[in-house]
């Protein structure tokens, strides 16, 4: 089959306001990185003319630039789903100029394929390498491009020369039946391969292929600092605990691990720990950190649903592939985040919290209960299924003026029924096998600041009894109290008696 190769302005050309869009790529890496900035630009020059335009948009979890960014700039997008984390995204999701539908991340391909979405118009795949039977060698991030490209009406292709063909063989692609048919998901171990190492999709939809060079463009973390560093050591303390004390199997057990500078720190420290022996991550996101764990052999391999990669990193991985190729397996979201799986490998869950309150519940998506911050990600397809799940977060925030550790959560995103552990920067709260007030006693004493301990043991002791002694009146007071003096030490639970 012969392809016609198209500019990117010419596929925009095709993308008409209220279409659906699905896109390849978990995170910045596998995005289109042309195609979108067109569309952004073709959006520019409707609205000048006065005529509406927004497309849907479709993701396997956050973007770059290259997307959410040039189109929420231009004001391009009408439905946004199911992850986010670019500042001028969240900007239009808080003042509602998009729409944006917030949803575990295993969930959204199945969810597709049963209609819950209605029809997809095109996907968009940066590919590797094709060829004329339609099959794709896919970039660096999968998310639930074989569901979009199986649903999609017509297909572009975006072919990215930065990336080298010999990636080959890390991509492992299988889409499940699904119920009434459908059947367990024979992952065992976590480097077991199920799938494809190619995205077979139907050529008669490939409208055009355009042609890109460009590394994923992920900018390389900060040296974490002392806060993100205690916290990380809290962790390791924790684990080795727990593998001392054998509830952890002496061959260890997968990890995952969420997204970001504390996680980095995280991981950072487990390498640095001798007595924790060489383990397996079965995560959906590898960052930095996992290169040079890999390359130590303190990580033995890594299943992931996207490399996600500084450009130094990637370039490292790509110079040294021959080592790095039998490592790490890259799978789509619905397989990498799969509850069944998760449960049966016995993951371990660390994931960052904004907020958690003095009973175990999580708020990890909206900054004082109402602003989208970036969304639950993966982080309760792990959270709910793993062997323990550990939620880490700074005591204080903005210099103490905000406590992490608040009465209770102003949004919920993980309940205190799969909580097991609580790490911040003053000590651990084993959560497991306690009831709501021994935990409320646990957090507060080993997980608050010491300037807000004094307030929510006030907070504890007001509470009107029940088995969760909550004061209703007073449960925002943090919140409250933030909103009108801008520092939450001033609370005055008096105030509420
Ligand atoms: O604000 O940006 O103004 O400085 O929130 O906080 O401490 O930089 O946190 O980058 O580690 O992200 C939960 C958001 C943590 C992330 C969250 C303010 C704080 C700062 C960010 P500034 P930090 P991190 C795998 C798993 C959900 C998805 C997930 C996340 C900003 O980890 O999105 O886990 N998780 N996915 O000052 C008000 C509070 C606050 C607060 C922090 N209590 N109240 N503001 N901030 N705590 C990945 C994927 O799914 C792909």
């Amino acid at each position: 089959m012969a392809y016609n190769f198209i500019t990117a302005e010419e596929a925009a050309a095709h993308i008409k306001n209220g279409d659906t869009l699905g896109l390849s790529g978990f995170t910045a890496p596998g995005n289109p990185k042309a195609i979108l900035e067109a569309v952004a630009h073709k959006a520019a020059k409707e609205h000048e003319e006065g005529r509406p335009f927004k497309v849907n948009i479709f993701t396997g979890a956050s973007t770059s630039d290259h997307v959410d960014g040039i189109l929420s700039r231009n004001d391009a997008i009408n439905m946004r789903a199911p992850y986010q984390n670019t500042p001028d995204l969240r900007k239009r999701i808080n003042a509602h100029d998009t729409h944006y539908f917030d949803r575990h991340l295993s969930e959204m391909s199945q969810e597709s394929r049963y209609g819950f979405y209605g029809d997809f118009d095109y996907a968009i795949i940066e590919a590797i390498d094709i060829n004329e039977k339609g099959e794709i060698l896919l970039g660096c991030g999968l998310g639930n491009i074989p569901t979009y490209a199986r649903m999609a009406k017509k297909i572009f292709v975006e072919l990215n020369s930065a990336l080298p063909k010999s990636i080959y063989g890390m991509h492992d692609i299988y889409v499940p039946n699904d119920p009434p048919y459908r059947r367990e998901i024979p992952i065992f171990h976590p480097n077991d391969r199920i799938g494809s190492p190619l995205l077979k999709v139907d050529p008669e939809k490939i409208v055009g292929i355009v042609k890109t060079h460009s590394l994923d463009g992920v900018k390389p973390f900060t040296e974490p600092d002392e806060i993100s560093k205690q916290i990380g050591s809290n962790v390791v303390k924790f684990l080795l605990g727990e593998y001392r004390s054998g509830r952890i199997p002496k061959e260890f057990l997968p990890l995952q691990s969420g997204v970001g500078n504390v996680a980095n720190a995280v991981l950072y420290d487990l390498g640095e720990s001798p007595e924790i022996p060489p383990f397996m991550m079965y995560t959906e996101v590898i960052q930095d950190a996992v290169l040079e764990l890999l390359k130590k052999g303190k990580c033995t391999f890594a299943s992931t649903c996207s490399m996600t990669f500084s450009d130094h990193t990637e370039e490292q991985l790509f110079a040294d592939l021959d080592f790095f190729h039998d490592k790490i397996l890259m799978r789509t979201a619905e397989i990498s985040n799969n509850p069944e799986v998760i449960r049966r490998l016995g993951v371990i869950a660390m994931n960052t919290a904004l907020e958690a309150d003095i009973f175990g519940n999580v708020n990890s998506t909206h900054v004082l209960g109402t602003k989208m911050m970036n969304g639950i990600g993966g982080s309760g397809d792990f959270t709910r299924n793993a062997y323990i799940s550990i939620f880490s977060c700074p005591s204080v925030t903005k210099g103490g003026l905000i406590s992490n550790i608040v009465p209770m959560v102003a949004h919920a995103d993980h309940s205190e029924h799969s909580v097991d552990v609580i790490i911040t920067d003053q000590g651990i709260a084993d959560l497991r096998g306690k009831d709501p007030v021994q935990r409320a006693e646990t957090i507060i004493n080993n997980c608050a600041h010491p300037a807000y301990r004094p307030l929510l043991l006030d907070y504890l002791k007001m509470g009107k009894g029940g088995q969760t002694p909550h004061s209703l009146a007073a449960a925002f007071a943090f919140h409250t109290e933030f909103a009108n003096s801008g520092d939450m030490r001033n609370t005055d639970f008096a105030k509420y008696y």
